[in-house]
């Protein structure tokens, strides 16, 4: 069994993104840089067959290059996590998160979360929500999407990329 998520890598960026948030007071428990992704698709549980036919599945996916310019803080109340994410973002990121998340209904995958809000996580066990800051102005450039393991350790959590495919025009 893993547990499983598709993201957006985020790793020309995440040196930006975390001496940013460490110039200032954020709220929470950082999230270390190796851990930053942009999440598209949470899927849960998975057994080693059903994963290999979700990696088959989306072999058929298709998506551009996508632009994402990460300008916004928030904070998910429920789940404690304090981000940076867009005011406005591309409408073929939306698709492609709700293609990836109808991959893995169909499979059984999933938790029947409603919408979807692009955020790159920056901190967890976030009491309150951080500041409200000036633009940044953080440019996501992705090329790629990966299928993640997410994998808990004594040392925390940490995410194996299981597969990438490339963003095309
Ligand atoms: O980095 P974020 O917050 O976007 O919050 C978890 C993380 O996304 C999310 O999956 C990503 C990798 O762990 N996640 C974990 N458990 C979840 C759940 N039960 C979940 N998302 C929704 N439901």
């Amino acid at each position: 069994m893993a547990k499983l998520f598709f993201a957006l890598p985020v790793k020309a960026l995440a040196p930006a993104l975390i001496a940013w948030r460490d110039q200032r007071p954020w709220p929470g428990q950082a999230v270390p840089q190796a851990n930053l992704h942009l999440t598209l698709a949470f899927l849960g549980e998975a057994s080693d067959q059903t994963t290999q036919r979700l990696i088959d599945a989306v072999q058929q996916q298709h998506c551009p290059p996508l632009t994402i310019k990460l300008e916004q803080t928030g904070w998910f109340n429920r789940a404690k996590a304090a981000w940076i994410g867009p005011i406005a973002w591309p409408n073929e990121l939306t698709v492609l998160a709700l293609a990836l998340r109808r991959h893995g209904e169909k499979l059984g995958l999933g938790n029947g979360e409603l919408g979807y809000r692009p955020h790159v996580t920056l901190s967890r066990k976030a009491g309150e929500a951080p500041a409200t800051l000036p633009a940044p102005d953080f440019l996501l450039q992705a090329d790629e999407f990966c299928l993640y393991q997410s994998i808990s350790a004594p040392d925390g959590v940490r995410y194996e990329p299981l597969a990438c495919w490339p963003l095309r025009a």
